[in-house]
């Protein structure tokens, strides 16, 4: 009939879609606004971007620096793929979406995949992962170095990627994601070249999780480089088209809390500079979009055919066995009991020492239940992260000053995902609970991952644990500042479920309720890809507004910017 392919691919579709248009054209309100420009089909190529490794599908997970972030993006494309394909589809068209990773390649990748240019994603049929390295005068960086030092490689990177974008997807794409940091700044050097929509994803800003970051930065600066942080922050938060965060606090924060977001509103590096107006927490730009837990893994305790009880085994021996081996230490004596369980990344702000001594002081809850821990390694030698070092010489002066051996089990990092989703289930079977203690936590996924397998849940009050849980209901909250109140909580509730079994279950069917009603990928991919219809256009509307903003920002880039750069060091290799 004359119309662009592209309305829809039924003739009941086409007609809702000229009925919207014909809504909007009589009495525009924003929702249906919303609606038609979540449809129209805009998005077909996406650039994803996280850059400092190591980023793999396999033997990744508890490298230092490796977590969430990579889970995320993982989860994150195949739910996206499966959206941009169903929408594709429903609106007519015969188009093939790609989705590219970008991240840094590590030539010595140290078992992984970090090495290999492109790879595919496993449960993806059109998606990659493209690796390009860091390059410096000197040619490329091999080894792999700390998310805190990758500076001064950045400009040189987000070159060579526009180039390898452009030759991948034979020209630019329709949306470019940041993730973390590094990859928004390469986000929006990119972004600003090919005049593509930015979408911006912190996961995680130092500023609020290292208190007083901003005011002693001098004091920071050689271990963390906070200046080029903050500064990069800044430029991405500024000149990204829309942000999105996994919580509302992350934007704004509570009423005794500042949001992530928020803290960035005005502050000073004395010395440097005097932030008066970073961002503003209010403007439309900022969603919630809050991540899941990937249901193929992480399905509740009580669904039993789906259950991997051929795992058990492996799980056991991983808990129980009392031979000494490499992957862990530490003897559980008295198997009856509940398991404390904790797993994560052997960071400083995750505490996971601040839970093994309020465990340890606590002689109500030893006598109640055991402590397991999967953590980073166990031997300062397998490490070269500076923090992890620091948490894993004092994890090993605890277990001795309190004399915990008998009581605390402590694993190394463990990379198998389905055997992590069933070690939940298992320990939810044992009525166990799940503990995550973190300083500051910007979002948590093994919260949600817990909770999705019906194991109750006590996570820490300061940050994204907040919002998942509903404190009584589907979950507790601790308090990392408090480790005796926490302790105090913690036994009581083993206590109280000794008394009425049926509190457990209750808790764990509040942690159910509450996973389904808002953290899952299906939710989170309608969202985004609606909101990248939305900002595009509003992009295009928009252009000549933002010219001044821009130009700012290409100011601070270049006169402060590239500056403070110069005093990262660069990374020297060690002899092959
Ligand atoms: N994880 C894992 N093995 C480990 C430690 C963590 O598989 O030894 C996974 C965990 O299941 C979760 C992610 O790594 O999916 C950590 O994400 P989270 O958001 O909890 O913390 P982050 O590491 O991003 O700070
Ligand atoms: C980084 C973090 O520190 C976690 O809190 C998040 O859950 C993770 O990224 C995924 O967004």
């Amino acid at each position: 009939m004359g119309f662009e392919r592209g309305w829809g691919d039924t003739a009941a579709r086409v007609l809702e879609m000229m009925h919207l248009l014909s809504d909007i054209l009589q009495a525009p309100d924003p929702s249906t606004l919303e609606t038609f420009l979540g449809r129209i089909p805009m998005v077909f190529n996406v650039v994803i971007l996280s850059v400092h490794g190591y980023f793999g599908q396999a033997n990744v997970l508890g490298l230092p620096d490796t977590g969430g972030q990579i889970v995320y993006i993982l989860d994150q494309v195949r739910a996206l793929e499966n959206e941009m394909i169903m929408r594709i589809k429903q609106q007519g068209l015969n188009i093939t979406p790609r989705i590219l990773i970008v991240t840094r390649l590590i030539p010595d990748a140290k078992g992984t995949s970090c090495n290999q240019r492109l790879e595919r994603v496993s449960g993806c049929e059109y998606t990659h992962i493209l690796r390009i390295p860091f390059k410096t005068e000197n040619g490329i960086l091999r080894k792999w170095i700390s998310r805190f030092d990758v500076w001064p490689y950045l400009e040189k990177f987000a070159e060579d990627t526009a180039n390898e974008i452009s030759a991948e997807l034979q020209g630019a794409p329709d949306l470019i994601i940041g993730n973390y940091s590094d990859g928004n700044l390469v986000a929006s050097l990119l972004a600003y070249k090919m005049g593509v929509t930015q979408c911006t994803i912190a996961h995680a800003l130092e500023k609020t999780k290292y208190p007083d970051s901003d005011i002693y930065w001098k004091k920071f600066e050689d271990k963390y480089h906070f200046s080029c942080q903050f500064t990069a922050d800044l430029l991405a938060m500024n000149n990204s088209d829309f942000i999105i965060t996994s919580t509302y606090q992350e934007i704004a924060g509570t009423r005794n809390t500042v949001g992530q977001y928020e803290s960035h509103t005005a502050f000073t590096l004395p010395g440097l500079y005097r932030v008066v107006h970073g961002i503003d927490v209010f403007d439309p730009k900022f969603n919630i979009v809050s991540p899941g837990a990937d249901d193929c893994i992480y399905f509740p305790y009580t669904d039993k055919e789906r259950r991997l009880t051929s795992l058990h085994g492996s799980i056991e021996k991983l808990l129980f066995d009392p031979e000494r081996n490499d992957e862990h230490i530490g003897i559980l004596k008295d198997q009856s009991k509940p398991i404390i369980f904790s797993m994560a990344r052997l960071d400083r702000v995750k505490n996971i020492t601040g839970l093994v001594e309020s465990f340890a002081k606590n002689p109500k809850l030893r006598e109640l239940a055991n402590l397991v821990l999967v953590a980073g390694s166990i031997d300062v030698k397998m490490s070269n992260d500076r923090e992890e070092i620091a948490e894993i010489e004092k994890m090993h002066s605890l277990i001795e000053q309190y004399n915990l051996d008998g009581q605390i089990r402590w694993i190394t990092a463990q990379t198998n995902r389905a055997r992590n989703g069933e070690l939940y289930r298992y320990i939810a079977d044992k009525r166990g609970i799940f503990v995550q203690p973190a300083f500051y936590e910007a979002f948590g996924l093994t919260v949600v991952e817990a909770m999705a397998c019906g194991l109750p849940t006590f996570a820490t009050c300061h940050g994204g644990p907040l919002e998942i849980i509903e404190d009584g209901i589907s979950g507790f909250h601790i308090d990392p500042y408090h480790p005796d109140k926490a302790a105090e909580l913690m036994a009581d509730f083993f206590q109280k479920c000794n008394e009425d079994p049926s509190y457990w279950v209750t808790i764990s069917e509040g942690s159910l309720q509450r996973i389904h009603a808002r953290y899952t990928w299906k939710i989170y991919s309608e969202r985004l890809m609606t909101l990248a219809g939305v900002y595009g256009f509003w992009k295009y509307v928009s252009k000549l507004e933002r010219r001044e903003t821009r130009r700012y920002l290409e100011m601070f880039y270049i006169l402060k910017f590239r500056d403070l750069v110069k005093s990262v060091p660069l990374a020297v290799d060690g002899p092959q």
